[in-house]
């Protein structure tokens, strides 16, 4: 059985779910007008573009245990943990540092709770693009998630954890992460160089990211946690349109998609994805071009974000469930 389930499309009120002990996470997005006190609710300041949704909830099957490690919040049911962190930034040349300090703290909480194996990391701050002391922002929080991963993990380019890097217009770096007791399979994609293995230009370290982590949960049971993906063939960014860019990015979901179903134990079926877009605008064509390609059952959510390269206009991320 799954460890949790995520949904967008709850009936329940807010208070039932944070009044309940088999909530996980509840993801909030856009800048809520209280601050967060319950260790399971994670915020992501990014505007939702188009009609506002509910939170996404994560649902275990089990009662969940809730707390805060190391400034570290976390919430695990024996299977899994969810944990996230908001650093104040108190010197914008200081990311590389800090966000090496950040994943030691995520490493050591899920440790210390006894799940070594990050499947997923979500890393939200600002100014992305911006220059700092001659290194792009995203570059140096790159050599900084390169330190920490290094230090923590053997044989790093075999488990490294699926991602996405979201530039943001809030102060504060957030990061969230699902971790297991059990490793997941690291997935590449075909049509991408390993991100691992990207050439020099684009920064000193290279970024430590899978393209999708598969976890097995028992039986035909698994998940697919797939990195944010972006108009990128080989390791050079596509074209300089916004649907062409979609189109692109969808070609490299399904061949994605398609490669980890060599490797899971049923079909996996997408159930949702996150659209992060720079133009603000109506989202109404990306959400037609996404049914085309890929079907219409899937949830979207779409939200207004800075792209780790300059050039990329749009960068989506999901879930695909097998069972
Ligand atoms: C790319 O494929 C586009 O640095 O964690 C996508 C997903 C991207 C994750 C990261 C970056 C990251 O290189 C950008």
């Amino acid at each position: 059985m799954p460890p949790f389930t995520v949904t967008r499309r709850h009936d329940a009120p807010e208070p039932d779910l944070l009044g309940s002990d088999r909530l996980l996470a509840m993801i909030r997005f856009g800048e809520p007008a209280t601050p967060a006190v319950d260790p399971r609710i994670c915020v992501v300041p990014l505007a939702e573009l188009g009609a506002p949704v509910a939170p996404e909830v994560w649902l275990s099957p089990w009662p969940v245990r809730a707390g805060t490690m190391n400034g570290v919040n976390y919430a695990d049911n024996g299977e899994v943990v969810f944990l996230h962190i908001l650093l104040d930034e108190y010197a914008e040349d200081a990311l590389q540092p800090l966000i090496a300090v950040a994943y030691r703290r995520l490493f050591a909480t899920a440790r210390a709770l006894g799940y070594r194996h990050f499947l997923r990391i979500w890393n939200y701050f600002p100014d992305i693009n911006q220059e700092c002391m001659g290194l792009e922002r995203y570059r140096a929080f790159c050599a900084g998630r390169h330190q920490a991963l290094m230090a923590e993990l053997a044989d790093c380019e075999m488990h490294l954890p699926a991602a996405c890097a979201i530039g943001t217009h809030r102060p504060g770096i957030r990061l969230s992460a699902l971790a297991a007791r059990e490793p997941g399979i690291q997935i590449e994609n075909p049509r991408q160089v390993s991100a691992f293995h990207y050439p020099r230009q684009y920064g000193p370290r290279s970024p430590s990211f899978s393209r999708a982590m598969l976890k097995s949960w028992g039986g035909q049971d698994c998940h697919l946690y797939i990195s944010g993906t972006a108009s990128i063939v080989g390791h050079a960014s596509r074209h300089h349109d916004l649907m062409t860019q979609l189109d692109e990015t969808l070609l490299n979901l399904e061949a994605l998609l398609r490669h980890a179903n060599q490797t899971a134990p049923a079909p996996l079926r997408l159930t949702q994805l996150t659209i992060y877009c720079r133009p603000d605008l109506d989202p109404a064509p990306l959400r037609a071009g996404i049914a085309d390609a890929l079907g219409a059952d899937i949830a979207l959510l779409f939200l207004h974000a800075d792209i780790c390269r300059r050039e990329l206009l749009v960068e989506i991320e999901g879930l695909a469930v097998a069972r």
